[in-house]
């Protein structure tokens, strides 16, 4: 057990839909919920003010509208999620070395590493959150402080949003006394079930039971975990990422290419990138794979073991146009891309025959962007561009026709504009302004 609080956990509030009402000046304040269109999406996240009627993250878009018929829903943006999201884990990086990502707006960062003076903590905290408002242009997030990343997380919870709470030791066990035994890392609906079950609803509960009540229970590790994280017990560490998970480069392109010839030779220039990026950094990928985005938002992953393991462009290629072959680009792609993964640290390993993966095996998963597209870049929320009214989002579309409001993150809210959506003025963006 730690005997100071230097786990810090940071959680960025209502993520996808701030990013939403940060770009977009007129939705700030108001109700906004992000996915959930089509006739089967699910939310991905709601603004607060879209909270208050109810409205949460993976309830279908359907039951969301009636909750909140007023409020705007919009499909991703993910290109500008991702770009707030490496700024704040850059911001965490100038605190410590020690920072573990767990998704795109959540971090763990081992202040026990950090130079930060322990006497200045809520000081420091607070200029914390203050400059990542700054450097995201406007997005807020919520910290916890604890002696382990079980009370960091709760804490950070409990403090949103724009909120910060520092659970100095010592006072762990009063602090966790109450939560719901689901609060608890490890704790699924599968397990909570079995706990109600034998009536342990809360922390406290659990505390009251012994340990081999749990362990008969839940099985040995689980029981013996539950019965230590019930006091707090947590001494798991921070896993600082260390290196990158895999090596890409994508493009997307004003108007969908139907020719395979003209792909391969976007494949063959991918591949020499991300080649020289592999050998760049020093390893080796046993992992090659394409993303294939059709004009219609049906996006299909390929990916191939190499055989043994490669930093050479044509060996790259020569995969991405194999796997290419195998997806039927007739109808037009809209982005094309080429990543490698899988890395070791040496290429040797191909000598190894025995010990290489299988080859030619084949990965294939396909997902459709459900998130309320109409069409290739009408989407709402979607980016657009007009010479005469410069930049945009699409409010909403249908029988040939798309509405824009003319705003930007710096402009105030701006004025509505109906087109016809064949009007060759108006085009959809996926540049990004970049952040201040
Ligand atoms: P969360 O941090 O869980 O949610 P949030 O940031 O929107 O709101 P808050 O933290 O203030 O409670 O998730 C971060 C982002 O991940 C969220 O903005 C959208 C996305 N997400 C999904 O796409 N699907 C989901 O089911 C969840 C929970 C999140
Ligand atoms: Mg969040």
């Amino acid at each position: 057990m730690r005997s100071a609080a230097t786990i810090l956990h940071l959680d960025l509030d209502a993520f996808f839909a701030a990013v939403e009402q940060r770009d977009k000046p007129s939705l700030r304040g108001k109700p906004v919920v992000v996915g959930g269109g089509g006739p089967r999406g699910v939310v991905a996240t709601a603004s607060y003010e879209a909270r208050v009627f109810g409205v949460r993250s993976a309830m279908p878009g359907t039951e969301a509208r009636r909750k909140c018929p007023h409020a705007a829903f919009l499909g991703g943006r993910f290109e500008a999620y991702r770009q707030s999201s490496q700024v704040v884990m850059a911001l965490l990086a100038e605190v410590s070395p020690a920072v573990e990502p767990l998704s795109l707006d959540e971090a763990f960062v081992d202040l026990a590493l950090s130079h930060w003076d322990p006497a200045r903590l809520a000081h420091n905290v607070a200029e914390l959150r203050a400059e990542l408002t700054r450097r995201t242009g406007g997005l807020t997030a919520s910290v916890g402080v604890g002696t382990s990343k079980f009370v960091a997380k709760v804490a950070s919870e409990a403090a949103k949003p724009d909120g910060a709470r520092i659970i100095a030791p010592g006072e762990e066990l009063d602090f966790i006394v109450d939560l719901p035994v689901r609060a608890i890392p490890g704790v699924g609906p599968v397990t909570e079930t079995r706990l109600q079950a034998i009536g342990m609803h809360t922390v406290a509960d659990l505390r009251r039971s012994s340990r081999d009540e749990l362990v008969r229970e839940l099985g040995k590790a689980s029981g013996e975990g539950l019965s230590g994280l019930a006091f707090a017990r947590d001494d798991r560490s921070v896993q600082a990422e260390r290196e990158a998970k895999s090596i890409s480069t994508e493009d997307t392109f004003p108007t969908d290419i139907k020719e395979r010839a003209e792909l391969e030779v976007i494949l063959r220039r991918d591949a020499a990138h991300v080649a020289k990026r592999i050998r760049a950094t020093g390893v080796f990928a046993r992992t090659v794979g394409i993303k294939v985005r059709m004009g219609d938002f049906t996006t299909v992953s390929k990916a191939r073991s190499v055989g043994g393991a490669t930093d050479r462009e044509e060996a790259i290629s020569a995969i991405a146009i194999d796997l290419l072959s195998e997806v039927d680009v007739r109808a037009g792609v809209r982005l094309l891309g080429v990543a490698a993964s899988n890395f070791v640290q040496s290429a040797q390993e191909q000598l190894f025959e025995d010990e290489a993966p299988p080859p030619a095996e084949t990965l294939t998963t396909s997902e459709v962007d459900t998130s309320g597209v109409r069409g290739r870049g009408w989407f709402p929320g979607a980016d657009v561009e007009h010479p005469e009214f410069g930049r945009g989002w699409v409010w909403g579309s249908g029988l040939g026709r798309v509405t824009v409001r003319f705003e930007t993150r710096d402009s105030g809210p701006g004025p509505v504009r109906t087109f016809s959506t064949e009007d060759p003025a108006l085009q959809p963006t996926q540049e990004l302004p970049a952040l201040p």
